[in-house]
């Protein structure tokens, strides 16, 4: 998430209205949802994903008319699950809640998987799902099941709200639940961001024809309330930093969503840095690349006495197991959320931040200390270059030499793949990686650079992941900001991109991004042909149960929906689909062997 803060309460004032009803609907319901919906937009909410359904209509016709205002931006999806990992993805590009609004019954069920990531990777969500009231429920009533409190210990807040019936004082009681979901989806006092649940009953007649305008808003003032690419994210209390003395050898290690936090403290008290692919933190002069050869090493890993862990590692073995042993310390650092990364329950310490001290800068520039991180970098770099596919011929048609040219027309391999995605990428694009073994794949071989690269670690699901990057895509390139230029590429596995395939459903009238999907073809999940089992259980089994083999036409599926479609089965193919310009939701194909 982005780092800024602002002061997220400053234009919320009692009796401030951005909008008004041209005439008195003559609905509660709709009523409610207006005063509900301004509420969230003075807060400082920009986005809603909206699934349609009859008890949530309300609701929705008065995101339509905030949209029609440019006060709200609306996205219609027709799938609550892919609705949810959208409002994830536009959430973890903006750093604010989006709204994500539904009908009853399993419609709410359907957004389960992506509060589950939410809470998991503490990313804020407000869910607005709507219910029948008190008198039509536990009667078989349709489509009516028990919602409040369905999403479990996954959110941090779940108001049962009654249905709105007309009475004086509602869009007070609309105004202040907005206020509570947007403070407790944020973390604002809890430091807990996080997914939030407004159970909203609403009763006959579920909605009634409303006309909005503006008002309190000077002309264009409505550009102001929706700005282009959003650049501020929630303010998150740290706290005072933990004083890191110079102490015992020391390695910094950054899972997903560690932040620039771990680079920096790497550079400056001179320990080595070892960033996973989505850290965020994946560059600077200290970056160890090749980590899982090197703390297997006792030069190396064996040497180290002291871990500094930032954000969720999920990617290797080896960092679990560093953390495990006995003459290592482990110091866990997270700004927000109550999870603590703990293998084991080894670790000895968590805190909110740290900071080397003055005495630990001056001693990091001394000839021992700075031998400590040279000599993890040279390793690494001795490790990687050691790699034959690593130094791709530069792409160029001219004066190619015969092993040059057999080059560009060699097949594609998984490492290629990554290296070729990850070069493509720049500091106004962002990058999501899939689950699976592409990920892996960048992670053991890519070298510094600062580019935004996201990926759902929270839990690690398959699930969701077209419609996250739908979202990242739709935040960071929205308005006019230079930053919003960029591409967003997705690079999946197959059975990834089939899981979520109804992602790439984006109906007419909704904006379609500069998304590139990069799918690497293996014909099913090959991550689990690496599986011990794999080599002792009969292959037709594996194959059946774990592999799943698919052969799906992927060109028909993309042009089905409506997307570009390219394939890249060579070198020379896949470095010229990577940088040609994305001007529309993109799907490209790459050929794997299993
Ligand atoms: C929702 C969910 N279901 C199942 C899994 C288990 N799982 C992890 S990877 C994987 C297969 C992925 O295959 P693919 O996307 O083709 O990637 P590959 O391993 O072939 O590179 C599965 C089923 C999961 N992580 N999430
Ligand atoms: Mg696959």
């Amino acid at each position: 998430m982005p780092e800024t803060t602002e002061d997220l309460g400053s234009t919320t004032l009692p009796g401030t209205a951005l909008v008004r009803e041209v005439a008195p609907s003559g609905s509660p319901a709709t009523d409610f949802s207006v005063a509900l919906l301004a509420e969230f937009v003075s807060l400082g909410v920009r986005d809603i994903v909206l699934s349609p359904g009859s008890r949530s209509q309300a609701l929705a016709l008065a995101a339509a008319e905030f949209e029609r205002l440019g006060l709200l931006r609306l996205h219609v999806r027709i799938d609550e699950r892919g609705a949810g990992f959208l409002a994830l993805g536009l959430a973890i590009e903006s750093g604010r809640p989006a709204l994500v609004a539904c009908t009853s019954g399993t419609a709410v069920a359907n957004l389960h998987p992506a509060v589950l990531e939410a809470h998991h990777s503490v990313v804020p969500m407000i869910l607005l799902t709507a219910d029948r009231p008190a008198e039509l429920r536990g009667i078989r009533s349709n489509q009516t099941t028990v919602q409040p409190g369905i999403f479990a210990g996954a959110v941090r807040l779940s108001e049962d709200v009654a249905a709105p019936d007309g009475s004086v004082g509602e869009s007070d009681t609309a105004i202040a639940l907005a206020r509570l979901a947007y403070a407790t989806a944020l973390g604002t006092q809890t430091n807990n961001p996080g997914p939030v649940q407004l159970n909203l009953a609403f009763r006959e007649p579920l909605s009634a024809a409303v006309e909005l305008e503006a008002v309190a808003l000077e002309a264009g003032a409505a550009d102001a309330v929706l700005p282009g690419r959003p650049d501020a994210a929630p303010a998150v209390a740290t706290g005072p930093p933990l004083p890191l003395p110079p102490g015992p050898r020391t390695v910094v290690v950054a899972g997903a969503g560690a932040g620039p936090a771990a680079e920096q403290l790497a550079r400056l008290a001179g320990w080595p840095l070892i960033a996973e692919v989505s850290s965020g933190a994946r560059f600077g002069p200290n970056l160890v690349v090749a980590y899982r050869e090197l703390l297997g090493d006792a030069d190396f890993g064996g040497q180290v006495q002291r871990v500094i862990v930032f954000g969720h590692p999920t990617l290797s073995r080896e960092i679990p197991a560093l953390v495990l042993r006995d003459d290592v310390e482990t110091i866990v650092v997270a700004p927000a959320g109550l999870e603590w990364y703990n293998p084991g329950h080894r670790v000895a310490r968590f805190v909110r931040a740290v900071a080397a001290t003055d005495e630990a800068i001056v001693v990091a520039g001394t000839r021992e200390a700075r031998a400590w991180a040279g000599r993890w970098v040279m390793a690494s770099r001795s490790i990687l270059a050691q790699d034959t596919e690593l130094d791709a011929p530069a792409f160029n048609t001219h004066g190619l030499s015969k092993a040059e040219f057999a080059a560009m027309k060699a097949p594609v391999t998984r490492a290629m793949l990554a290296d070729a995605v990850w070069r493509a990428s720049w500091p106004h694009d962002r990058l999501v990686l899939g689950a699976s073994r592409l990920i892996r794949e960048l992670d053991t071989r890519v070298t510094g650079k600062k580019i935004p690269v996201h990926a759902n670690r929270g839990l690690a699901g398959i699930d969701g992941t077209v419609a996250t990057a739908l979202g990242i895509a739709l935040a960071s390139q929205a308005g006019a900001h230079p930053l919003s230029t960029g591409t967003t590429r997705l690079l999946v596995g197959d059975v990834t991109l089939l899981h979520d395939a109804g992602s790439l459903l984006i109906a007419p009238g909704e904006v379609r991004p500069r998304l590139q999907v990069v799918v690497g073809n293996d014909g099913g999940g090959t991550i689990f042909d690496g599986l011990e089992v794999a080599a002792t259980a009969a292959p037709s089994a594996i194959d059946r149960v774990l592999f799943t083999p698919q052969q799906v036409n992927l060109e028909a599926l993309a042009t089905a929906y409506g997307w570009d479609y390219a394939r890249a089965a060579t070198r020379s193919t896949l470095e010229s689909a990577l940088t040609a310009p994305v001007a529309r939701p993109t799907l490209l194909e790459v050929p794997l062997a299993r």
